[in-house]
């Protein structure tokens, strides 16, 4: 059996975690593994901001000093991509819902019941780890983001406004908590044994 075959059916998967716990890293694999699109609303921004869209001028600044993206243009950008083709199958999103009212739309969005989310991978990392990752990652890819600073602000930010949301999925019984420490194949195979053993 294939680790597709393990979740037949329609998947839909959130991942989350602090800033460097490799949500990006993991959310790429899984989406091959499983045959689903990863949508990372950072990505998102990322490329607009690049591209000089509207959009990307709108929250350049934002995004470089760490905080997050005001709620409406945010929502308004997943509701948008999840009315795509390609998600009929399924997808997995990588960094929203990261505040209340982003899960409250989410669920607006998906509509509850059986087409709500499957399963939340909760990465479990050590903030000195990440902060560590982030780091060397301002040394070859030099983001705008990962400088001291922002990268104090962004662990906080994240503590205030996401953190509590694994509480809120936790009560939904949907959270998969996998230690995000070790090599990238083996946190992984971990979040696809973990999915697997559901
Ligand atoms: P994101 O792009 O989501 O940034 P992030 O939290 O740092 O996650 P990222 O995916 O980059 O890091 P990862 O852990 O994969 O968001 C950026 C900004 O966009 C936010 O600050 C905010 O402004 C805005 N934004 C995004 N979504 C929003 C929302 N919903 N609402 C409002 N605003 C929003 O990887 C980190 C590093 O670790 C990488 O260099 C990687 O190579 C390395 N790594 C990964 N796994 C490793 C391993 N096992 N061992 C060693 N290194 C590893």
């Amino acid at each position: 059996m294939t680790s597709a075959d393990a979740l037949a059916g329609t998947v839909r998967l959130l991942i989350i975690g602090p800033p460097g716990a490799g949500k990006g890293t993991q959310a790429a694999k899984l989406a091959q593994i499983y045959g689903i699109p990863a949508i990372s609303t950072g990505d998102i921004f990322r490329a607009n901001i690049k591209e000089g869209t509207e959009l990307g001028k709108k929250v350049q600044a934002i995004v470089e000093s760490g905080s997050y993206v005001p709620d409406s243009l945010t929502n308004e950008l997943v509701r948008d991509r999840l009315s795509q083709p390609d998600v009929a199958a399924g997808f997995l999103l990588d960094g929203y819902p990261r505040t209340p009212e982003q899960v409250d739309e989410l669920d607006r969005i998906l509509g509850g019941g059986d087409a709500g989310l499957d399963a939340v991978i909760q990465l479990v990392a050590d903030v000195d780890e990440v902060v560590d990752r982030l780091r060397k990652r301002a040394l070859t890819e030099g983001r705008a983001d990962d400088t001291e600073e922002v990268l104090r602000h962004r662990q906080e930010v994240y503590a205030e406004q996401t953190a509590p949301l694994i509480d809120v999925y936790g009560d939904r019984g949907l959270v998969v908590a996998v230690d995000a420490l070790g090599a990238v194949d083996e946190v992984t195979e971990r979040i696809v044994s973990a999915l697997a053993a559901r």
